[in-house]
């Protein structure tokens, strides 16, 4: 499988030179990959849950959440299937503006990001504490659509997308990193594109 994807490291540009990482094809389309149906969610009835290693564990809603400073980020989406979209807007909340209502044990090092349907997955809080790290709810001036993780989802531009979570219902702050639900089936714990950090190869 990975002497495969070797083969694949040369074709990474496309017609206009932009770039993408080893073994990525460019797509201007945005793919929906989701595993399961697509959860319905009501605005009022979201909830954010923040729990773990933190002081107190609390929730927020909709208005909440939203109320919290707001970005808007050029970034590019690597999926691991190997379609790459580099042009992305998103709005949304940074990371860093959440946590900063979060009083973080300080043993905690990993976050488990939950979602509605129940998927999940690990993302080291250094990772997560980058300026380029969102909770989306708008995509290329929109609306996030259902299929893209609306209302809410998480953007790790640069982890492959699956670190990118949608659905988003909760943070769990954990001092030990835990698969989530697809480095349970063999995907990487780390998951950066640039190193092709796909898959566990010592399964
Ligand atoms: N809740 C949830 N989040 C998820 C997934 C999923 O199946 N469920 N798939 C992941 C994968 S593998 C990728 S590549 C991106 C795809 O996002 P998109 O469907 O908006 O293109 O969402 C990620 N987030
Ligand atoms: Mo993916």
């Amino acid at each position: 499988m990975l002497k495969k994807l070797g083969r694949l490291t040369e074709i990474k540009q496309d017609r206009e030179g932009q770039s993408a990482p080893p073994g990525q094809y460019l797509t201007k389309k945005f793919p929906v990959l989701t595993f399961g149906p697509t959860p319905k969610i009501d605005l009022k009835d979201w909830k954010f849950k923040v729990s773990g290693l933190v002081e107190k564990e609390f929730e927020l809603d909709w208005k909440q959440f939203t109320g919290l400073p707001k970005l808007t980020l050029d970034a590019e989406f690597h999926c691991v299937t190997q379609w790459s979209k580099l042009e992305n807007t998103w709005e949304g909340i940074a990371y860093r503006e959440l946590v900063k209502l979060i009083k973080v044990k300080p043993e905690a090092k990993y976050a488990m990001v939950h979602c509605y349907g129940g998927y999940s997955t690990n993302v080291s809080l250094e990772v997560l504490d980058d300026d380029d790290v969102l909770f989306a709810y708008r995509h290329d001036g929109e609306d996030l659509p259902a299929e893209h993780g609306g209302p809410m989802r998480l953007v790790v531009p640069k982890r492959y997308g699956w670190k990118s979570a949608k659905w988003v219902n909760g943070i769990e702050f954990m001092e030990k990193d835990k698969p989530g639900f697809w480095e349970a089936r063999g995907y990487h714990m780390e998951g950066d594109p640039w190193k092709e950090e796909r898959f566990w190869d010592d399964l």
